[in-house]
């Protein structure tokens, strides 16, 4: 079943001369890894390549290859030509549904991804749940294909994968994801610079709001989770960014002895309450769903808007603004 989409997608990029490219909504290593892999592959390959992100890269990511030649303007998808697009790790492609009409005509849109709640709304859905990251869904893509590997492309791509998986300690990391790193760092990649990146070189500001987290860590009834929570408020009396809190909620994860479900409720700048879930053995997909989330079996989150968060006796709890 696979090869026959490997098949498909093959016949649409041999096929194509002026290809865009889409990161998701919600910038991560993996979206921009995955999206910026396949820019380096398309261009040896001798394509024109367009990469258009809603939003700009968060700072951690700046060292990727080629992210200065990522377009923010929307009057990307006017242009004449464009053939093909292909969008990366975006679980429901609902930012797209309003940009996608601005196109000259209706060109093929083929969706590259690892969420198991994607509902597969390309032309061609490459979406493979058992995959840790959407990067590594490209990797095996462009193996598979004998597609030219460069080292850009081999330092995007293991980037997706060792942040996806938080440098290989989530249990969705499988033999997979070790051979594929072990591959791309013969091809050029660099996992130290990964790694210094992406997880460490962290400000004073950061440092000092997840020390606040880990202050009100607590047990949230509701989820039967560790739960912590940070407010808008937290962020500027400290200085700190919502990018600051990125890896946080993995780090929790890994490092809470005895925590089998972990959430983390964020509030956000556009009046919502995001909440974020990790376990190691429940389906948090399912529970995120129930809100209206949705993500992978073992890392997912939902939002809620309208809302703000209060403490109670060293509790957190969401509240709906107007009630
Ligand atoms: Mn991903």
């Amino acid at each position: 079943m696979i090869q026959v989409i490997y098949k498909q997608i093959d016949e649409q990029i041999q096929n194509a001369q002026k290809i865009l490219l889409l990161t998701d909504e919600r910038l991560d290593g993996d979206t921009v890894g995955a999206t910026l892999g396949m820019f380096h592959i398309l261009k040896a390959m001798g394509k024109q390549v367009s990469v258009f992100s809603p939003r700009e890269i968060p700072q951690t990511l700046l060292f990727l290859p080629a992210t200065d030649q990522i377009i923010f303007d929307q009057s990307v998808f006017e242009q004449d030509g464009i053939d093909l697009v292909m969008i990366f790790d975006c679980a429901d492609g609902e930012y797209i549904k309003t940009l996608l009409p601005k196109m000259k005509r209706k060109v093929p849109l083929i969706v590259v991804d690892h969420h198991v709640t994607n509902p597969k709304y390309g032309y061609i859905n490459l979406i493979e749940s058992d995959s840790a990251s959407a990067s590594g869904v490209v990797w095996r893509l462009v193996k598979t294909l004998g597609y030219p590997i460069t080292k850009n492309a081999a330092q995007c791509i293991l980037t997706g994968i060792c942040t996806d998986t938080d440098m290989f300690l989530t249990t969705s990391t499988n033999a997979a994801c070790l051979d594929a790193a072990h591959e791309l760092s013969r091809y050029g990649a660099r996992l130290q610079e990964v790694v210094r990146e992406t997880m460490m070189n962290k400000s004073v500001s950061a440092l000092r709001l997840w020390g606040l987290a880990f202050e009100r860590l607590h047990h949230n009834d509701e989820f039967n989770a560790i739960a912590t929570a940070i407010t808008l408020k937290d962020l500027q009396e400290l200085g700190a960014t919502q990018e600051d809190l990125s890896g946080l909620i993995n780090f929790l994860n890994s490092m809470i002895e005895g925590a089998d479900t972990v959430l983390a409720y964020y509030e956000r700048e556009d009046g919502s309450v995001k909440g974020s879930l990790r376990s190691q053995t429940i389906d948090v997909a399912e529970i995120a769903a129930k809100y209206n989330g949705g993500g992978h079996i073992r890392a997912s989150g939902f939002q809620i808007p309208n809302a703000y968060l209060e403490e109670k006796d060293g509790k957190w709890f969401v509240g709906k603004k107007g009630d």
